[in-house]
């Protein structure tokens, strides 16, 4: 599959990060300046470190180390690298991609950049510094304290239902109220944010941004902003918050993608209290330094987070009640564990192993793995989304980024034991190149994007299917079109489909050029009909969008 850039452009901040090791260059790679070798380490960062990892040792992406060895199952040994593959080749892989995935780069970088990148990954990845307790209370900063913020609600908005919206490219957060369809305020966040997160009692909005960010939003306020910040890491993808009973609003979690560590800080003021890093073995019993956080969840039925870790492959429960005496059990699943969601009983975490084609099953009751699920390639839920399938009962479903196919995964060990676990039905899709899939329970719909299919038709359009009937072609719906916006150089990917809190409205989010004004369309869920198309001169790439109510009950 080939689709555009887009998809792993990385932390633009990662590129300033500063590098305590400097680089042991291969003694027969290519030679490079040192203002060379400082252009390619930005570009790496923005574009190629979220798929291929800071050591480049591969994950979604392959391994782009200089030279590597493995030794198989039967004894024998494997290698390759990047100086084995060359110059030119590495040139054509960058410039046009390959069949295995890797996505073309001739329309993002030049000819000099393809050609300096060809270099540089020939070259010994640097080593970025480590990020330690100390340093984190450094970036940590109060604007408001919590004697200082509202005791009670100070604005009129129905808080259930207003949307936490990421504006990727301009390094903030759009909060918008679901009912009246304006804007209320758009807070500065960290680079690229990447999710929203609802504190327990819904007051709190949590955003994590690629360069490691954390900001909190206080939505009592007056006018919602920002009242603390912390940098968690060099690089995150996800952050949420303590949801159990008796520990409402009490924490916040964040992953590092670098360096490998979770983080738990106080909820309210974002204190840094505990780092605890990930690096160890694989599911496979290599050691690996570089086990990015993945998704993390938190429990609504115990003081407990799921934290999946992208590279080993292994899933924590951690218990979150007694922080000096953390107890985290781990198990093994399989290696690139990435984002998944929660079946409708909120008793099972099912989450995609993408790069090993599987979905993991976490019962968090029994605190073990119920079931390791085969699925077709690169399976990319999102959080995914619950219904009860005419035929199957309960099924969770996710769509694939390299299959034209939607995947329904029985739920329900109980009344519906054969299909427990397994894949009950594959949907044909538009294509492949899909994000993320959508329902509600009051939905009789599912909707499913395909932001990243090389079809621009495909890629600005969503597909509506009939849960009554799957069978059916689903409807197609051009978003870019409905939006009325004037064509742009740069394709609008519609993507990520988010519900609002009663379950009627369907948000698409515009995903546009760099610069470009861009728009969420809502749809009336029942008729499909454009209801609303939200644009504004800073409406510029948004991506992920998060209904306050349903992010904070997990409902999908
Ligand atoms: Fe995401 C979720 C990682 C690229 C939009 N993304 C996640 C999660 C992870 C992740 C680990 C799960 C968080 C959780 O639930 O705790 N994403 C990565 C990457 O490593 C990757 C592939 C490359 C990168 O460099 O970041 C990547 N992601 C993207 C994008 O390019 C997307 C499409 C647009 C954007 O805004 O950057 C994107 N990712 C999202 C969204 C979610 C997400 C909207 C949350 C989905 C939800 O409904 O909860």
């Amino acid at each position: 599959m080939k689709t555009r850039g887009t998809w792993l452009a990385s932390a633009l901040a990662m590129a300033a990060m500063p590098f305590a090791i400097s680089s042991a260059f291969a003694a027969d790679a290519p030679s490079m300046t040192d203002a060379e070798k400082a252009t390619a380490k930005k570009i790496y960062f923005e574009r190629c470190a979220g798929c291929h990892g800071v050591l480049r040792k591969g994950a979604t992406g392959k391994n782009l180390e200089p030279h590597w060895e493995k030794t198989l199952k039967d004894g024998s040994k494997l290698e390759g690298g990047t100086l084995k593959l060359g110059q030119n080749r590495l040139e054509k892989i960058i410039a046009y991609g390959t069949e295995g995935g890797m996505v073309n780069f001739d329309d993002i970088l030049t000819k000099d950049e393809i050609n300096l990148m060809a270099r540089y990954i020939q070259n010994t990845p640097d080593v970025p510094p480590e990020f330690s307790m100390a340093e984190m209370k450094e970036t940590w900063k109060v604007m408001v304290p919590v004697d200082k913020r509202p005791t009670k609600q100070m604005n009129k908005i129905n808080l259930k239902n207003i949307f936490s919206v990421t504006l990727r490219d301009t390094g903030e957060v759009a909060l918008i109220d679901g009912d009246t369809k304006e804007i209320v305020s758009i807070v500065k966040t960290g680079y690229a944010v990447h999710i929203s997160r609802i504190s327990a009692s819904g007051r709190y909005v949590y955003v994590i941004g690629r360069d490691g960010r954390l900001s909190l939003i206080d939505l009592w306020m007056e006018k919602p902003a920002v009242v603390a910040e912390v940098k968690v890491a060099f690089d995150a993808r996800s952050v949420d918050t303590s949801k159990f009973k008796g520990f409402e609003d009490k924490y916040a979690v964040a992953g590092g993608y670098w360096p490998p560590q979770y983080s738990i800080m106080d909820g309210a003021t974002l204190e840094p209290l505990k780092i605890v890093s990930t690096r160890g073995m694989t599911v496979d019993g290599e050691y690996h330094p570089e086990p990015r956080v993945a998704s993390i969840v938190a429990s609504q039925t115990k003081p407990e987070w799921v934290i999946n870790i992208k590279e080993t492959g292994q899933i924590k429960l951690v218990d979150y009640s007694d922080l000096k005496n953390l107890k985290e059990t781990t198990f093994e699943s399989a290696k690139f564990l990435h984002d998944g969601g929660w079946d409708s009983t909120q008793r099972y975490f099912l989450v995609a192993a993408n790069a090993s084609n599987k979905v993991a099953v976490v019962d968090t009751v029994e605190r073990k793995l119920a079931a390791l699920v085969d699925t077709a390639k690169i399976p990319h839920p999102g959080r995914g989304a619950n219904f009860v399938h005419p035929t199957y009962g309960p099924v969770w479903t996710t769509g694939h980024l390299g299959a034209d196919v939607i995947t329904l995964i029985g739920t329900d060990p109980e009344k519906h034991k054969d299909n427990a676990w397994k894949v009950v039905q594959e949907i044909k899709h538009v294509g492949a190149g899909n994000l993320f899939v959508k329902t509600h329970p009051k939905s009789k719909h599912l909707w499913a994007d395909a932001p990243q299919n090389p079809e621009k038709a495909l890629a600005e359009s969503v597909a509506v299917y009939a849960i009554a009937d799957l069978s059916k072609p689903p409807v197609m719906l051009n978003v870019a079109k409905d939006s009325g916006l004037p064509e742009t150089k740069a394709i609008k990917r519609a993507v990520h489909p988010e519900y609002s809190a009663d379950g009627t409205e369907v948000w698409i989010s515009l995903w546009g050029g760099k610069t470009d004004q861009s728009a969420i369309v809502v749809y009336d869920d029942a008729t499909l009909k454009v209801k609303k198309v939200i644009t504004d001169p800073k409406m510029i790439t948004p991506t992920g969008k998060f209904n306050l109510y349903n992010t904070q009950h997990d409902i999908y």
